[in-house]
């Protein structure tokens, strides 16, 4: 019998940015974990094909499409969700973008692009999902950082302000929310095999970098974050707060 702590069943979890990469594996590891899933995506299409090979699995799916950057069609979709009476326990602000330029060649509007992706999103989503958790008195929000959210690279300024902002948001709505029964806490993923990461991927001395500064010696897989996700998003975690889980292969914690 598997261990309760761990059983969603009867929750419901937004992803965002959940037709593809880490997004999806996260919904589809908190589907099989019991819970019923809200993808997101902007892109209506994709959104569609993923919430029908999701379904065709048995899994119950909702669909969000809206792009997180804008305020309004997250608030309408909010808004749709609670008349349809669904209401979302668990927030995962996963999406995100990626944008490789050194700062001194960087156009601000490349800059104000991420950090609105990566790091406002997360503000206007989870304000929204918590003005509907804290009447519950519960609620799980599972930001989703980055090795970044700790050290910087050369050449993604804006992505790793964004995911060290995603680090301190967490602390700030442990800091508000936790007295209202709701626990922020972020996940930072490594260096995973994701399209994002595809180029990095195909650069052999990229990926022979990765291999040899990452004690596990390997790229890390976008399921390999479901156990945190389910972790941090199920009663297994309801003393937890504020805190970032690093699925990185160990690469945090060597020289
Ligand atoms: C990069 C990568 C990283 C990874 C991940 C590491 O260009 O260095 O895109 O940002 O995606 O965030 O945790």
């Amino acid at each position: 019998m598997p261990n309760a702590l761990f059983d969603l069943t009867g929750q419901t979890a937004l992803v965002t940015g959940s037709s593809r990469g880490l997004g999806r594996a996260m919904a589809e590891g908190l589907a099989d974990a019991g819970a019923s899933v809200v993808l997101n995506g902007a892109d209506p299409g994709r959104l569609a094909a993923a919430a029908g090979e999701m379904r065709g699995q048995g899994r119950t799916v909702h669909e969000a499409c809206f792009d997180v950057t804008d305020e309004a069609a997250a608030v309408a979709a909010f808004e749709r969700l609670d008349g349809e009476g669904v209401a979302v326990d668990i927030l995962v602000n996963n999406a995100g973008i990626q944008f490789r330029k050194p700062m001194i060649e960087l156009d601000t509007a490349d800059w104000r692009r991420v950090i609105e992706t990566n790091l406002t999103s997360a503000f206007v989503i989870g304000r929204e999902a918590a003005r509907r958790m804290i009447p519950r008195g519960r609620g799980k929000i599972v930001n989703i950082g980055s090795l970044t959210s700790e050290l910087a690279r050369a050449t993604v300024a804006p992505y790793t302000v964004a995911k060290g902002g995603i680090k301190m948001l967490t602390r700030a709505m442990a800091a508000e929310w936790a007295q209202h029964g709701i626990q922020a806490n972020a996940i930072g993923p490594g260096y995973m095999l994701t399209d994002m990461n595809q180029a990095l991927v195909d650069d052999p001395a990229f990926d022979a970098w990765v291999k040899a500064r990452t004690p596990s010696r390997r790229w890390g897989k976008p399921e390999e974050l479901i156990g945190a996700a389910v972790f941090l998003a199920s009663a297994a975690s309801d003393y937890v707060n504020g805190q970032i889980i690093y699925v990185d292969g160990g690469m945090l914690a060597v020289l």
